[in-house]
């Protein structure tokens, strides 16, 4: 569809930023905090970019009060945080830990007193490590009751002053990361095992859903999915074919689990004769069927393009970019359904992510269509290297673009017909980047460390700063 003219973003729309416990807060082992498998997984060298760690990060457990303030300043609506497991249950289960759900009360009250939505992530993959120990993390079933006491500890806490709740960040991202590519803990290369702890984590979302209705009134709650819309290379049926492949791989198989209840029949039937497909025990399907969300959040900085794969083609993992060097990243498939290739209309990231501010729309649409769930942008972004020029100046202007490029989607996929709840950059400050260490930058707040050294922890805003603030202040009219 091509508009004369675009409709406005309503209002109370949630233009927001978010992040993530490990990623910024530090403190990792202060005020009784436990290890998550995080902690453990980023002491092994070599696993992340320089060995870097999220023992300090930029400190947000200490300079919490601070970087509210910026975003007050910047007139922010909404803050997207996830919430660290194993401060509040050290041991992932058992004694709670009164200091670490304090430290949360602090900072929803800051953000509240800040005119600032609060929008709680239950999970942002730092498991506590003591339940990977003990069980074997998402690959047991005892799972789903700790994950739902812990979330009820929550709800209980903060309902009252939280309406917007995430309860998973992007399993489809720590799944095959996790225990099919091996580069996430725990660090597992085994698709069987991946789609038994996937199903188990689904299990996990939908109880999780099934008691927010119990605990908490006039909430909404919704899994944020890490969203990547497949194009076929060309027109060729096998091309077209190979993409309805992707889709139902890489999308459906998490989205009509959390949406429908069931998995896609294509993809289910090739995971079967692959030999992979999960169980699905008594009583499986009827929990998801009780526990399905109010919203679909994504994360949304990329689309990707698939060809025909035959059955002796390529068959190797993704080689993901962690460098920040354009190029180095691999095309990756699955012989006999799809494989990557390189889109040649579009630009990529020095980090090897093709820029498609129309996917973005195109994913939107997609999910309006299948499911037809209110949406929640949790995160969009551009990860790249800043510069501090004298006098504190930075001039991230492809960040700008890029994010201007981005709502003007949004806008559009508002007048198509879709409804947006609201949009959420990544992110708010810089941060760690889980496998890239430091210097791959997000923020519209500069923060003064990097991998080498801790330096001064500084917040210094960029000039995305300022217009992200104009844009919170027009409603998105001024972009
Ligand atoms: C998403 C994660 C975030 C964040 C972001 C950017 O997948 O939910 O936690 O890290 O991606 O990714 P990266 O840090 O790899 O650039």
């Amino acid at each position: 569809m091509i508009h004369e003219k675009l409709d406005k973003f309503k209002d109370g729309f949630l233009w927001g930023s978010a992040s993530a416990a490990y990623q910024v807060e530090g403190a990792y082992d202060e005020d009784g905090k436990g290890p998550s498998i995080w902690d453990e997984f980023s002491e092994i060298p070599g696993k992340t970019y320089k060995n870097t760690n999220g023992k300090i990060a930029v400190d947000f457990y200490h300079r919490f009060k601070e970087d509210v303030a910026l975003m007050k300043e910047m007139g922010l609506k909404a803050y997207r945080f996830s919430i660290s497991w194993s401060r509040i249950y050290p041991k992932g289960r058992g004694e709670v830990n009164e200091k670490g759900l304090e430290f949360y009360d602090k900072l929803i009250d800051e953000l509240i007193a800040n005119d600032i939505k609060p929008i709680i992530t239950i999970y942002h993959w730092d498991l506590p490590k003591a339940l990977q120990d003990l069980y074997g993390g998402w690959e047991s079933r005892e799972i789903i009751d700790d994950f739902n006491n812990y979330c009820i500890t929550l709800y209980k806490r903060y309902g009252d002053r939280v309406k917007y709740w995430v309860t998973m960040n992007e399993q489809n991202v720590f799944m095959l990361l996790g225990y099919k590519l091996g580069i996430h803990p725990p660090g597992v290369m085994d698709e069987k095992r991946m789609l038994k702890a996937n199903h188990i984590a689904s299990l996990a979302n939908a109880k999780a859903i099934e008691s927010f209705r119990k605990c908490v009134s006039n909430g909404m709650i919704g899994p944020s999915f890490a969203l990547t819309p497949n194009y076929a290379h060309t027109c060729k049926p096998e091309d077209i074919l190979a993409r309805e492949n992707a889709e139902d791989i890489n999308c459906h198989w998490w989205l009509d689990v959390y949406c429908f209840g069931h998995y896609p029949s294509y993809a289910y039937s090739t995971y079967e004769k692959r030999g992979t497909a999960p169980e699905i025990e008594d009583g499986d399907l009827e929990l998801l069927e009780r526990g399905k969300p109010d919203f679909i959040g994504i994360n949304y900085y990329r689309s990707e393009t698939v060809e025909k794969n035959p059955l002796d083609g390529i068959g190797n993992f993704e080689k993901i970019n962690t460098s920040g060097k354009k190029g180095t990243s691999e095309d990756y498939g699955m012989p006999g359904l799809f494989k990557t290739i390189k889109n040649p209309y579009l630009e990529r990231t020095n980090w090897d992510w093709e820029i498609d501010p129309t996917g973005l729309r195109i994913g939107i649409r997609r999910l309006n269509s299948r499911y037809r769930l209110p949406i929640l942008v949790t995160e969009n972004g551009l990860g790249e290297f800043d510069k501090v020029e004298p006098g504190d100046i930075i001039n991230d202007d492809y960040r700008i673009n890029y994010i201007r490029d981005h709502i003007l989607a949004c806008k559009q996929s508002i007048t198509d017909g879709v409804e947006l709840l609201g949009y959420c950059t990544w992110s708010f400050t810089d941060l760690l980047s889980w496998l890239n260490g430091y210097r791959k930058r997000y923020g519209f707040v500069y923060v003064d460390r990097d991998e080498e050294g801790l330096r001064t922890l500084r917040r210094i805003k960029k000039k995305s700063f300022y217009w992200y603030k104009k844009v919170i202040e027009t409603n998105g009219e001024e972009l």
